[in-house]
């Protein structure tokens, strides 16, 4: 993803003593139709020149260019990259801990609540997940299925009902038999409808969520960052988990990841139940700098 503007870098500095704030920048900018092309948004592109400029200014040119151009790229996403939040630490946390997730259809939303409802469970704690997905009667089936396959408790509404009326019932049972893990699914929505946009905000409001997770498909390409700001404008995000990462590779979860300033929790890996991951953002930058 990278390899054009460390070539490009390094043969620059070739020709010069030292590197300087300007040559970073003229290689920056003619390269960067290519940069978004290739899936980095231009207000990341922009921040990126900063960076590397900043470490490559002034810089000597003798010895191993590549590699102190390499490490310069390195250094400076490290430094664009938001705080982290791991399953680990939400997994030691005191309950009640309330977690909405979200996203389009078909990305892995009801997939990826059952892995980390499992993982919990497999740490000794108590987790109920909630399918507020009342639309379509495959989705709670769906949930239900995989659920009732990973050995997870689940409450889910009559079909049709309201989601903000199902999660409220929901929430007090499992608040009143001391669940301490309440994870909701929501139907899937696209941006263009504001009626689920409508009814995602009354979830929220009646949950009132620790967690607001968005999830995306790392298959989805640059769409997925138009996810991640029409999710975040509509009800905000807290962490985004990237699914489908064993097809798609560690570009998505770390280009959304420094798009959106948004930690990644975790990675979906897999169809089954233990296919997660974390995401290790050292991992994903040697990823896109090879
Ligand atoms: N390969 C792979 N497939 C996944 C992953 N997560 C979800 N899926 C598949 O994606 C499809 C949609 O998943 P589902 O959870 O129903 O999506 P939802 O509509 O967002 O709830 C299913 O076939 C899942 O098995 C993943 O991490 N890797
Ligand atoms: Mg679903």
């Amino acid at each position: 993803m990278l390899g054009r503007l460390i070539d490009e870098l390094t043969s620059r500095g070739l020709v010069k003593k030292r590197w300087s704030k300007r040559e970073v920048y003229r290689v920056f900018d003619s390269l960067e139709l290519e940069l978004v092309a290739q899936g980095l948004p231009p207000a990341l592109v922009d921040r990126l020149r900063e960076e590397v400029a900043k470490r490559l200014d002034g810089v000597e040119t003798k010895g191993d260019p590549g590699r102190v151009v390499r490490e310069a790229i390195r250094s400076a996403l490290k430094s664009l990259m938001p705080g982290s939040l791991k399953l680990e630490e939400i997994a030691g946390v005191e309950g009640p801990y309330k977690v909405v997730f979200f996203g389009f259809n078909g990305v892995g939303k009801s997939l990826s609540i059952v892995k980390m409802a499992k993982y919990l469970q497999d740490r000794g704690r108590r987790v109920l997940v909630i399918s507020a997905d009342t639309y379509r009667a495959a989705a709670g089936d769906q949930l239900e299925g995989y659920c009732r396959a990973a050995g997870v408790q689940m409450f889910k509404g009559p079909r049709g009902a309201d989601p903000a009326a199902v999660s409220y019932d929901g929430l007090n049972m499992a608040l009143s038999r001391g669940y301490e893990f309440i994870l909701v699914d929501t139907a899937g929505r696209n941006y263009m409808n504001r009626n689920l946009t409508e009814e995602l905000r009354k979830v929220v409001k009646v949950v009132e969520p620790d967690l607001k997770v968005l999830v995306v498909d790392g298959m989805a390409g640059n769409d997925v960052l138009n996810q991640c700001d029409s999710f975040d404008e509509a009800v905000g995000i807290d962490a985004l988990v990237v699914t489908k990462v064993d097809g798609s590779g560690l570009a998505t979860p770390l280009v959304a990841s420094l798009h959106s300033g948004k930690p990644v929790l975790f990675l979906g890996t897999g169809q089954s139940f233990s296919d997660l991951a974390d995401f290790d953002p050292e991992e994903a930058i040697d990823y896109i700098l090879a």
